[in-house]
């Protein structure tokens, strides 16, 4: 990424004809994402998002609400505004065309740009889609409709401003030479360079038949043309057009903008109209035009015109924030258009993030915690130096160079992967070094530290780098290894650097799994079905217990129920209860115990361990079933042996009255260690 001091990155502003969809969220979010990597680097940044609120499709709209222009605008604008702190947004200002100082700029650049020749008047007669709000020519009509939106187009004729569009043919296409990274990815620059070669003509940039929209200078029976006055808001929020000293020093600093993140679909605006609008005024042009592909839903372009939306809400319901970012960041490779399907997003959240990623942050902190009394160890370089931890340090410090030029390059779902690839070889790590086996022999506690510390660094570095995508993901795994998030930490990230000796923080659990099926998760946004286990298995004939046959351990942990009918004086302290360790855990494996009809032996992941478990639930549950499913162990019982195998804990179950025992589950599952009371 270049070494800019400051960096300034814009959305476009979004019509608000109706209310913001995953699309809309989707750029905000990859511009987050970018300015947050900025800031991270050291960079002064300045993040510019908004709405655009003027023309005759926001006229009819409001129109239709039986609405004010101005309220209607206030009212959409509003929820496209407190869209932002709902997806963690970054954006250090929000602009809104109906604002004076934005009026005052576009009249500015309107000025500037008449006073050096470049506007003149004359009649527009012609066909306009008020969708697009773009003028398009007789050629590029398809079955007589919008050739962009295939919406129906409306012929005009007026009077209108025209600007000198044909006079900037020859200026693009060096400037488009002498930059070939102006737009990107390659193949819309392509598209662009074709369009300007095949010539352009004078372009209309003023309307009489409609009056939400800036007025022109000298001239108010027009307004401007939306795109014109569009487009200045870029210049507008960094203090274009305002004379003083402050807002021109403001100007000088951030104009021209880095990078303006948009849609493919509006890239010829910002390609040819925009550029050309600044060389007429004499103004420096912005460095880069990035465009991302389309959300699409069922094959077509999810937008407001063909109400197929997202609403981003729901999905920050139901799968939390970071998922929803890391899905968007992840599924989509940048350029080119993605499909959005709940299925998609359900077999990541639980593949990468719970098990991937939750895994390796459970079991590197809550093994810190319980084998290192909760402090950072410090290693034996020696140890550091063998093949499995050096290769583990250089993967990490590798990773540090991809993500930062993925990044600089706006591919978040190549930095994702490559994150998740070292994330995997982590946990690897870990079952290589088996620190849970280390833990059972004193004389092996360098080789434990060393394993716990490589693995806490690592993770440590992987918590700064997802950052930018999942920002409080990232800062709340970086506080759960004692790190504090630092403003610019990105400038010194390197394998190696953890301190030893850090307290950890608290541990907190990330991405409990979700045992629901896509319906499922549906039904219960819709509140329509309740799929929380039957009230009756937690009924007086009913106890939960441990379903473990371990010798001398038959005792069970009771119910409400139950408890209500023991006598007081039997009744147990808070502390007594505390003494049983009851946490969470996965199934790895399962398989019956020979000769038993009722036996299983059960593989567990305890978050901090992988150990053996005999329970009673054969006659209840298929071995294979069990694989993967989220229970509740006792984690601190002695070992007994059940016909001839070594249990180690009690899984709990509730045990009706003469029928079958059932697994304690969970709604949505936590991850493995977590504690249980
Ligand atoms: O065009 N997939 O506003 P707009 C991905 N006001 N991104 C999408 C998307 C989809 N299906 N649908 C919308 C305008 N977007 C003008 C811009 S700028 C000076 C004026 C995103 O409300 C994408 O960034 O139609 C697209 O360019 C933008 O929303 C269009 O928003």
């Amino acid at each position: 990424m270049a070494a800019v001091s400051r960096f300034y990155i814009t959305t476009p502003i979004y019509y608000i004809n109706a209310e913001p969809h995953l699309g809309h969220a989707y750029t905000t979010m990859v511009a987050d994402a970018v300015a947050r990597a900025h800031r991270l680097l050291g960079d002064d940044v300045f993040f510019l998002t908004g709405t655009d609120e003027h023309g005759q499709k926001v006229e009819r709209a409001a129109q239709k609400a039986g609405l004010s222009p101005e309220a209607f605008a206030d009212h959409i604008a509003r929820k496209f505004h407190d869209l932002l702190p709902a997806l963690n947004i970054s954006n250090d200002d929000f602009i809104r065309t109906t604002e004076p100082r934005h009026h005052a700029a576009a009249q500015e650049l309107w000025r500037q740009v008449r006073d050096r020749g470049f506007i003149y008047k004359d009649k527009y007669e012609g066909w306009y889609c008020t969708v697009d709000e773009i003028f398009v020519p007789e050629t590029q009509l398809v079955a007589g409709r919008c050739g962009i939106c295939g919406n129906p187009v409306e012929r005009i004729a007026e009077e209108s401003y025209f600007f000198r569009l044909s006079r900037f043919e020859q200026p693009l296409l060096d400037h488009y030479r002498a930059h070939p990274d102006f737009v990107t990815p390659a193949g819309r620059r392509n598209e662009v360079l074709t369009f300007l070669e095949g010539g352009l003509e004078d372009l209309s940039i003023s309307r009489t038949s409609f009056t939400w929209g800036i007025p022109v200078p000298d001239d108010p029976a027009h307004v401007m043309y939306v795109w014109f006055d569009a487009l200045t808001n870029y210049m507008t929020a960094a203090g274009y057009g305002v004379s003083q000293p402050a807002a021109a020093a403001r100007f000088a600093r951030y104009w021209p903008a880095d990078v303006h993140l948009i849609g493919k679909e509006i890239v010829r605006q910002h390609a040819i109209y925009w550029p050309a609008f600044l060389l007429a005024a004499g103004l420096p042009l912005p460095r880069q035009i990035v465009s991302h592909g389309w959300w699409l839903m069922e094959g077509a372009k999810m937008s407001k015109s063909k109400g197929n939306v997202v609403r981003p809400h729901e999905y920050v319901d139901r799968f939390g924030l970071d998922a929803v970012r890391y899905f968007v960041f992840r599924e989509m490779v940048f350029g080119q258009d993605a499909s959005f399907g709940d299925e998609a997003i359900l077999t990541r959240y639980n593949s990468d993030l719970a098990n991937d990623l939750g895994n390796l942050v459970s079991r590197t902190t809550t093994m810190a915690h319980r084998y290192c009394d909760g402090v950072v160890p410090s290693a034996d370089r020696e140890l550091l130096a063998r093949p499995p931890e050096r290769e583990l340090s250089s993967a990490v410090g590798a990773l540090v160079v991809k993500v930062k030029a993925a990044v600089a390059s706006f591919q978040s779902s190549t930095a994702l992967r490559d994150i998740w690839e070292v994330i995997g070889a982590t946990n690897r790590y870990i079952v290589t070094r088996e620190p849970w086996q280390l833990a059972k022999s004193p004389d092996r506690r360098a080789e434990l530290d060393a394993a716990l510390y490589a693995a806490a660094d690592a993770l440590r570095v992987i918590a700064e780098l997802i950052r930018p995508f999942m920002p409080a993901t990232g800062e709340r795994t970086l506080r759960m290894l004692g790190v504090e998030p630092e403003a610019a930490s990105w400038t010194s990230l390197r394998p190696g650097t953890l301190e030893p000796g850090t307290t950890l923080g608290e541990l907190a659990a990330l991405f409990p799994r979700i045992e629901h099926t896509v319906e499922e998760l549906r039904a219960m946004a819709a509140d329509t079905n309740d799929v929380s286990p039957a009230p009756g298995s937690q009924g007086a004939s009913t106890s939960v217990s441990s379903a473990a046959a371990s010798a001398g351990a038959a005792g069970s942990a009771t119910t409400g129920t139950v408890a209500a009918t023991t006598a007081a004086a039997d009744r147990i302290s808070i502390d007594d209860f505390m003494k049983v360790e009851l946490r969470v855990a996965r199934v790895l494996s399962a398989e019956p115990v020979p000769k038993s009809s009722k036996l299983l032996k059960l593989q567990v992941d305890t978050g901090a361990d992988q150990r053996t478990i005999v329970a009673g639930i054969a006659e209840s549950y298929e071995p294979a079933a069990l694989v993967g499913r989220t229970i509740v162990v006792v984690t601190n019982l002695k070992p007994a042996k059940l016909m001839g195998v070594e249990s180690n804990g009690m899984v709990l179950a509730a045990s009706p009255e003469g029928g079958k025992a059932l697994l304690l589950s969970f709604d949505v599952a936590p991850v493995p260690g977590t504690r249980v009371r």
